[in-house]
């Protein structure tokens, strides 16, 4: 009986607190509230007050990210971008590829790859900068851009697919030639023509097909700016500083969805090297 009894009120309060709603319909205003919450928390069903106060109390509080990263590294720039869509707090933690601390115990340790990004999010340590770009988008949803749909299946199917074709199908042929005529010089080596000749017809397939897409879309998922856009930067900034960005430039629409992209504050500030080292410093 007593149980029951327990169990009946328990309920009720459950009923009570899903059904309340204090400021459903009431005037809560942007100021309120940080603006990208009020935004997000009135696109949602559940209940805005709850929503407000998670999405607020998140993003006031030092979410105590740390980044092991090389400010130069194309892969350590593609979370920071992520990062910094979001405005979200870290501390850069330098590991210097030129030094070659990577490959280090004391770095194996931490990425038995020795290969940076890493990222530590509390007791959880991701590596691979595609993975702890989607973590980050995902976990903080609510905040600063949004940069993965998760709401609809077909519109995640979509990015997801783009994202894919990042990895397998552009990252490949770009990051051979960022390496060739991007980082060769910057260490003082010659790029290798041949292997530069080799590759650039397969970066022109799939800038094609690019332009085929982005003819009929602002960005590579949908009109808006996404994750699967963000992935393409790092190797984008480094090929547009070489003869390989004619490549980007006779395609109009290619060349049209890259100035859109890499004028992006954001990505502006991954790529300042002096934000990375102005931040406070930790080792390792
Ligand atoms: N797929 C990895 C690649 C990571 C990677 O290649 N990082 C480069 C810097 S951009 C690195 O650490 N290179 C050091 C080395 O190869 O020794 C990711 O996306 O994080
Ligand atoms: C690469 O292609 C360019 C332009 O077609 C040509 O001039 C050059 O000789 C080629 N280099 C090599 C090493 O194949
Ligand atoms: C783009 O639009 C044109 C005309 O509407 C269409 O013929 C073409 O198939 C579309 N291309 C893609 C990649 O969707
Ligand atoms: C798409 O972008 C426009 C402006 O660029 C913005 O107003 C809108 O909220 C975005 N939509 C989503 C779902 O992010």
């Amino acid at each position: 009986m007593g149980s029951f009894i327990v169990l009946v009120s328990f309920t009720l309060m459950i009923l009570m607190a899903i059904s309340y709603e204090p400021y459903s319909g009431m005037g809560v205003t942007a100021s309120d509230v940080p603006t990208s919450c009020y935004h997000y928390c009135n696109q949602k069903l559940e209940s805005r007050h709850q929503c407000y106060k998670h999405c607020d109390e998140s993003a006031h509080k030092d979410p105590g990210y740390k980044l092991y990263g090389y400010p130069y590294s194309a892969n350590t720039r593609r979370v920071l971008t992520v990062l910094y869509e979001k405005d979200l707090s870290f501390d850069p933690i330098t590991v210097d590829l030129r030094a070659g601390e990577q490959k280090k115990p004391s770095f194996l340790s931490i990425n038995p790859f020795g290969l940076v990004p890493v990222f530590e999010d509390k007791d959880l340590k991701l590596v691979e900068s595609r993975a702890i770009s989607q973590y980050i988008a995902t976990v903080r949803r609510s905040r600063g851009t949004q940069l993965v749909n998760h709401k609809s299946y077909k519109k995640i199917g979509t990015e997801t697919m783009w994202m894919y074709i990042e990895s397998f199908e552009f990252d490949p042929p770009a990051t051979i030639l960022t390496q060739q005529l991007a980082i060769n010089p910057l260490v003082g080596l010659k790029p290798d023509y041949k292997v530069v000749n080799e590759t650039e017809p397969k970066l022109e397939k799939v800038l094609d097909i690019y332009e085929e897409r982005l003819k009929n879309s602002s960005f590579l998922a949908s009109n808006n700016f996404t994750m699967a856009d963000l992935f393409h930067l790092p190797n984008i900034q480094y090929l547009m500083g070489t003869p390989a960005k004619r490549l980007f430039e006779s395609r109009p629409s290619v060349n049209r969805w890259v100035a859109a992209i890499t004028a992006r504050p954001a990505w502006k500030k991954a790529c300042d090297v002096k934000a990375w080292y102005g931040k406070k410093k930790n080792g390792y």
